[in-house]
């Protein structure tokens, strides 16, 4: 039995290996720190800490982390490119951005010591996720600005396995690559790695055949349901691995394969709350609401209460209990789509779709506009070779429960197999055709 006091064994570093009273001093020595870091080296910093008459000597308890003012996707865009770097250029060594939907990229960088952090904390995750020292892992996380690739081949490189640094795309040399090396580990995200299966099906070969026995997935929503469909498709361990760009990139979080229960945050250098995303307040303890970090170790590129418009819920540790856990994540404030009145995402039509007997995962949805009335119309491939009559009785089927659970109409529509949009990334499958 391991509880928050146990000192654990099997880890991969002494950071994993604090108990909850040591955990709970170190956040506030380093919360202390990056506040202070923040305020004397970033001048917006400054000037809303000021504004809410804050100095970083106020921050005596954890506790005080509520009177600090919070960072919102706006305040980067507004500082663009480099306003919230908080060492000098010489210091940074490397840059990443996200690729903002409206105008700008969210440009972030990191110190030698940040890319060090990062590679632990990746490393971490890998460990968590069942992946040792010496296994052969496949990286096929987008490389270049974009956190995924990069991000992970240095904690690969960290946790002492074979890294196989293919990035995103080129699905045809994934396949080939994955029966000629045979790595243990795949790295991508959910929606691509369903394209790859399907893949190696279309070249005759049985996706549960192949070397592969993890995947670390994230980067995108996606459903237990989902989960299931891979590892059965697969015969593989499928494992959640979260972060974000702006809080350091992929293994803010991860998941452990023995309980598969929602990624575990290392808090030994991000903290973790959950706010109603309306008063800002904390939501009672396991509720739902939007994810803030505070980073408590980043030199290049400090975070204050950053608001991730991630929905999820605070939760005990399990597999690492001094870290507490999210619930899988399954949506964002901004994927939400509001259909005459009833919220709705798109992970929740995924996991009602792959319950449903000759249905595939394989969905994209439009939202259109006829006179005032929103409507929403997902487009579903069904399994290859069905009867007609079995693609109409699947097709009712989804319509009927996403009406009786989630309560709202939606027109679906069975497609070709094959003819959707395959993923080779992050996976868009909402099309906005209002005006
Ligand atoms: O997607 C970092 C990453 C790369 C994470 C590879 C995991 C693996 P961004 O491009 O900044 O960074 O996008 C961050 O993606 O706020 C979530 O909305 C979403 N996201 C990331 N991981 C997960 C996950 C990378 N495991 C945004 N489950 C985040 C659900 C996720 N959503």
């Amino acid at each position: 039995m391991t509880t928050p006091d146990t000192v654990q064994a099997d880890r991969f570093d002494d950071g994993e290996r604090l108990t909850l009273d040591e955990l709970r001093a170190l956040q506030l020595e380093r919360l202390q720190w990056s506040v202070r870091h923040a305020y004397d080296n970033v001048p917006l910093y400054r000037e809303k800490l000021d504004a809410a008459g804050v100095s970083p000597d106020d921050i005596t308890s954890l506790d005080d982390i509520r009177k600090l003012p919070f960072t919102t996707k706006e305040d980067l865009r507004q500082t663009y490119p480099f306003g919230m770097f908080a060492v000098p250029m010489s210091e940074v060594s490397r840059i990443h951005a996200s690729s903002g939907t409206t105008g700008r990229p969210t440009v972030v960088g990191y110190t030698k010591h940040d890319l060090d952090v990062w590679a632990t904390v990746l490393a971490r995750s890998l460990y968590a996720s069942g992946v040792r020292p010496g296994m052969m892992v496949h990286n096929a996380y987008g490389y270049g600005l974009f956190t995924g690739g990069l991000g992970a081949h240095g904690g690969i490189e960290k946790l002492g396995a074979t890294v196989v640094p293919i990035s995103g795309g080129g699905t045809a040399r994934q396949v080939q690559l994955i029966q000629d090396f045979k790595p243990d580990v795949i790295l991508c995200t959910p929606s691509y790695l369903l394209t790859i299966a399907d893949a190696l099906e279309g070249a005759g070969v049985d996706p549960a055949s192949t070397s592969l026995k993890i995947a670390v997935l994230g980067a995108e929503p996606w459903t237990n349901e989902m989960r299931a469909e891979l590892e059965r498709r697969m015969g593989l361990d499928a494992v959640d691995i979260y972060g974000l760009s702006e809080v350091m990139g992929p293994g803010v979080g991860n998941e452990c394969v023995e309980t598969k229960d929602g990624p575990h945050i290392w808090e030994d250098h991000f903290y973790p709350e959950v706010l109603d995303p309306d008063t800002l307040e904390p939501v009672p303890e396991g509720e739902e609401g939007e994810l803030v970090f505070t980073s408590l170790t980043k030199e290049a590129f400090p975070v204050l209460r950053y608001r991730t418009r991630d929905l999820t819920r605070l939760l005990p540790g399990t597999g690492r209990p001094q870290f507490r856990r999210i619930q899988k994540i399954t949506g964002r404030n901004d994927d939400m789509i509001i259909l005459r009145g009833v919220n709705l995402f798109p992970t929740q039509i995924e996991e009602i779709a792959l319950e449903i007997e000759n249905l595939t995962p394989h969905f994209v949805l439009e939202l259109t506009r006829a006179g005032t009335m929103d409507a929403l119309t997902v487009k579903i491939e069904c399994v290859p070779g069905i009867p007609a009559e079995d693609t109409d009785v699947a097709a009712g089927l989804l319509r009927k429960r996403i009406k009786d659970r989630i309560g709202t109409s939606v027109e679906v529509v069975t497609v070709e197999p094959g003819t959707l949009p395959r993923s080779e990334g992050k996976y868009k499958r909402l099309y906005d055709l209002r005006d």
